[in-house]
């Protein structure tokens, strides 16, 4: 007997009702404001305050520090535009109609931004957005068309294209630190910081352009996972660093859009390096520890200029006075895999790509240091940010406030388990529709719709996900318990096709 699903508790009454709200202000006096930044595909293992063991993160640290740290937060979908409609709607893939990121968002729904404007905050959109239809319910936006660029990036300013010089982290938060020393109003405010970073190819700032270079970064143990104890899912994606990555991942081919000037800084930096590895002319196993080497050097480089520019932003927010009265979110889409089962990129169920990091700070009502491991979802960010400005109705959003889990500890009624689902397939790095399951201990898969095959993980035992143990018989009570809480959220949530 392994032991059972955790009581599925479920019922989550986690909307504040309108009264308690209207009390909060009435004695809290001003709204807070609200900053929420989010970056593309930065694993939280690649942050020094959840443990990471390849790079520093000093300013992102600064949030955990002063505010709260969630262990597990979970994205419901993992790939960049769906995990965005979530958070904005507050309503799973299927109700929002994003469920892949082929699809357009359509703007005339519900969301926070626009509940946030009905109750007097002034709100911005500022970087990626990626979600093919204008921003809505925004007083100012200036976003990146599509995926955007690394360098000299077009944005598009209330639907106006202009292009800039530069490099594009740096340039986002220009901008944001512009819209924050300009804005005239004496409104409470809500501001989306989002970067593109450190989204593939992962092309590094000038200023980080040699960093690492004398170092090795630690591989992960399953660099050369041969998914053995696996499915087909595993086996036939195609996402591996081995097979998939291809010369412009790997900087053996310029960025094409670079000007003269950073050209000559790129080359400077690249061609040594690949001069040597064209000599060294390898193969087998040492091939992909260089290809390793090269992608996770790249993608901690985007990191470091993203790290470096929250801390510019953490630093005007301290100048101005507006960290007291500010809460301060940071996230990620969703997570990846940094050569974790010799992969890069995300999408599966996996912990690597479905964990989130999510780091809050609001020095009224949150301990500084904190941590917690209450499972929260993408799903939970609009009903928390209504929260926060005193909204308290928003009865067709699927998740819940987090602000009473900020205040410090786990309320009883909190969710035990959470659901997933992912659709994008055939499509791009070739990973299966699933949907699934997964408790503070469990996660069942099933991969429904092309190979019919379900998947268990016992996490505690295998928090590495080595061994589908769904055959094995002394887990049979917990696959029977999972199955009836996965058919009980896909009702809840009317996921039912
Ligand atoms: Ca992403």
């Amino acid at each position: 007997m392994v032991g059972s699903v955790a009581a599925s508790g479920g019922a989550l009454s986690l909307l504040p009702s309108c009264t308690s709200i209207g009390q909060t202000i009435g004695r809290g006096g001003k709204r807070p404001n609200i900053i929420f930044i989010m970056t593309d595909d930065h694993a939280s293992h690649a942050l020094s305050c959840y443990g990471s063991k390849i790079n520093k993160t000093p300013n992102l640290d600064r949030l955990a520090k002063e505010g709260m740290l969630f262990e597990n937060c979970f994205c419901t979908n993992s790939i960049c535009a769906p995990c965005r409609a979530v958070i904005l709607t507050g309503k799973y893939s299927h109700i929002n109609g994003v469920i892949d990121n082929r699809k357009s968002f359509d703007g005339s729904q519900q969301t926070f931004p626009k509940l946030l404007q009905k109750v007097g905050y002034e709100t911005a959109m500022i970087g990626k957005w990626h979600l093919k239809s204008d921003p809505t319910g925004f007083d100012y936006w200036n976003v990146l068309p599509g995926q955007g660029t690394y360098y000299n990036p077009f944005m598009r300013e209330m639907g106006e294209r202009k292009k800039y010089t530069g490099y594009t982290t740096d340039i986002i938060t220009d901008h944001c630190l512009k819209w924050l020393k300009e804005r005239k109003s004496d409104k409470p405010f809500c501001l989306m910081y989002h970067h593109k970073a450190p989204h593939r190819r992962w092309e590094p700032g000038p200023k980080h352009l040699a960093m690492y270079d004398d170092v090795t970064i630690p591989e992960p143990d399953n660099l050369f996972d041969d998914y053995s104890n696996r499915g087909r899912a595993a086996k036939e994606q195609d996402m591996s660093i081995e097979k998939t990555m291809d010369k412009i991942d790997l900087k053996l081919v310029a960025p094409r859009n670079l000007n003269p000037e950073q050209k000559d800084f790129w080359d400077a930096a690249y061609e040594p390096k690949n001069e040597a590895f064209r000599k060294a002319n390898l193969r087998g196993k040492e091939l992909i520890r260089w290809k390793y080497q090269r992608y996770i050097k790249d993608y901690l480089r985007c990191i470091a200029s993203v790290d470096d520019n929250v801390g510019r932003l953490l630093d005007y927010l301290d100048e101005s006075g507006l960290s007291k009265n500010t809460v301060v979110f940071y996230t990620s889409d969703q997570g990846f895999y940094l050569g974790d089962h010799g992969w890069f990129d995300k999408r599966f169920m996996y912990e690597e790509s479905l964990r989130m990091p999510l780091l809050v700070r609001y020095p009224r009502e949150i301990k500084a240091g904190s941590v917690n491991d209450a499972i929260v979802l993408n799903l939970d960010f609009a009903p928390t940010f209504l929260d926060f400005a005193g909204v308290g109705k928003a009865d067709d959003m699927q998740g819940g406030s987090i602000r009473r889990v900020l205040r410090g500890g786990t309320p009883r009624d909190w969710r035990t388990s959470m659901y997933y689902r992912y659709y994008e397939y055939p499509g791009a790095h070739s990973v299966k529709r699933h949907y699934g399951v997964r408790t503070q201990r469990y996660k069942l898969i099933h991969f429904y719709y092309d190979i019919d095959e379900w998947e268990l993980y016992d996490l505690r035992k295998d928090p590495r996900e080595m061994k589908n143990v769904y055959d094995d018989p002394a887990y049979a009570k917990v696959v029977k318990d999972l199955k009836a809480e996965l058919k009980r959220l896909r009702t809840k949530f009317k996921d039912t096709d």
